[in-house]
């Protein structure tokens, strides 16, 4: 009998903190040994010439969600799920691009409580074959749920609350927001915030309407980087002064990240997230001929090249230190997707949201380490160890240590790959990055000890994906400073 189960031989192991050449032995599903050199296994995996990396932990993903109004901004009909991706498929899609566990979301319906949707988004998750947690949304923070329904969820381990500041119909005012920064400190928990102006995009939007504005690329002017900046300042002076630890959500720009970075510099406890759509994406990619320009549209709305640097350059400085995909995904056909409204269809009647689970690592990758804009170490902190950190999972997530679940995604640096849509493998029929050309690329994507995905083709049992509960953790305590020193 062999001491290890596999054995991964011979590849650069690379982690937030250093490239290292070193062997790493898998029993049981977790990493049980990291040497010089490890041959007493069952399975032997050689990574010459290979980057060994923890599996990717995307912390932002909305799969198999389901609605009852949609990410439109108008109300819609009541529907099932609001799109096509399931967790299978979003697993295969993950697996395929390294990623390896991811944190989604339960929905709120207004006027309904949460714990029916935490009940029935678990089942959906326990369906696929990525590890996943949640964090719940909270659209009507009634008092049942705030005080009965909340802290159920806490001891099932759902440690985050996500809110929107925008959006129709699940936008919170300020003083529902403070509603949920007093129970998250109270519970321990996370508070994940969508940051734009919901009164400034509607007013925008009317505007434009009425101006007969109506087209994609109209989007981008219907919620300009002010209306993000106003939002996260907004948001962040709340949690301090309620003294509750937030993330800002998909930090599009530079003016919003200064937000964060200011209140960083005074010790506030928030932290900034960005998606590869924001180094990557334009707005000008609205402005297509037709219809295509729907592709592309998602919120905040992709900005411009000079952004892109900027967005690096706060990534740089560690302002934005969290790398998702907010994979949210409506395919261009059919009738449940970006074209539900018709083709012609005014830009607020569409869908928002785009496909990125697989693409989010090669392009972090590609247009951050293999462009020589960060490093392998800083690509490993973004896209894996610091939303595990964030997220309470880490060490068990986001690391290669003895003790850790042995995921793990073997890298070839120097592959060259043109991005389809058939490489994604997710239920979505296109990528918004169809033609981009990467470099780096993953060839196995391994979870809890078991080969997932050789060489493109995803080899996982239905069912196996596992919920991941959260206990309480360090980084979301109150920091116990409230302005005059007087907490509620
Ligand atoms: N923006 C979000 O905030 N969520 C889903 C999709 C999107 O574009
Ligand atoms: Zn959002
Ligand atoms: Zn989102």
């Amino acid at each position: 009998m062999s001491t290890y189960d596999i054995a991964i031989r011979g590849g650069q192991v690379a982690t937030s903190f250093g490239v290292t050449r070193c062997d790493i032995g898998i029993r049981d599903g977790r990493i049980a040994a990291i040497a010089e050199s490890i041959s007493d296994a069952a399975q032997v995996i050689d990574a010459g010439g290979l980057l060994v990396l923890p599996g990717g932990v995307d912390s932002h993903c909305h799969i198999e969600e389901t609605s009852r109004g949609g990410y439109t901004m108008s109300d819609g009909e009541p529907q099932v799920t609001v799109n096509e991706e399931s967790f299978v498929t979003a697993s295969a899609s993950a697996f395929a691009g390294g990623t390896t566990s991811v944190v989604c979301f339960i929905p709120q319906w207004k006027g309904f409580g949460v714990w029916e949707r935490y009940v029935d988004a678990r089942k959906r998750g326990e369906t696929g074959m990525l590890d996943f947690a949640f964090h719940q949304i909270i659209s009507d923070p009634t008092d049942t749920v705030l005080k009965d329904e909340v802290p159920k969820l806490v001891a099932e381990g759902v440690r985050s609350l996500k809110v929107f500041l925008t959006y129709e119909p699940l936008h919170l005012s300020d003083a529902e927001y403070i509603k949920v920064l007093l129970t998250a400190r109270e519970h321990g928990c996370l508070v994940t915030v969508h940051c734009e102006n919901y009164d400034a995009i509607g007013w925008r939007t009317r505007a434009l309407l009425d101006a007969g504005l109506t087209g994609p690329k109209y989007h981008a002017w219907s919620r300009p980087r002010v209306v993000e900046r106003e939002a996260t300042h907004r948001a962040i002076a709340l949690a301090e002064l309620v003294d509750q630890p937030i993330q800002v959500f998909h930090v599009s720009c530079e003016d919003a990240a200064e937000e964060i970075a200011r209140a960083q510099a005074r010790g506030v406890k928030v932290w900034g997230e960005t998606c590869p759509q924001y180094v990557t994406l334009t707005a000008a990619d609205m402005d297509r001929p037709g219809f295509e320009g729907a592709k592309f549209m998602c919120s905040p709305s992709p900005r411009d090249t000079a952004e892109h640097a900027r967005i690096w350059e706060m990534i740089r400085r560690g302002t934005l230190d969290v790398v998702s995909s907010d994979h949210c995904g409506f395919s261009y056909e059919g009738t449940k997707g970006k074209g539900s409204s018709g083709r012609d269809a005014s830009f607020e009647k569409i869908p928002n949201g785009i496909p990125g689970l697989a693409a989010r690592l090669p392009i972090i990758f590609s247009e951050g380490v293999s462009k020589g804009r960060i490093s392998i170490e800083k690509f490993v902190e973004l896209t894996s160890t610091n939303p595990a950190r964030l997220m309470g999972l880490y060490p068990r997530k986001g690391a290669i240590q003895p003790g850790a679940d042995a995921d793990l995604a073997l890298w070839d640096p120097k592959k060259k790959v043109t991005i389809t849509n058939a490489l994604m493998q997710h239920a979505i029929d296109y990528t918004p990055y169809e033609g981009l050309e990467v470099t780096g690329w993953p060839v196995t994507t391994i979870r809890r000890g078991e080969v997932v995905m050789r060489d493109g083709k995803v080899q996982a049992e239905p069912g196996t994906g596992r919920f991941l509960p959260r206990g309480p953790y360090d980084m979301v305590k109150p920091r116990g400073i409230t302005p005059e020193g007087f907490g509620a």
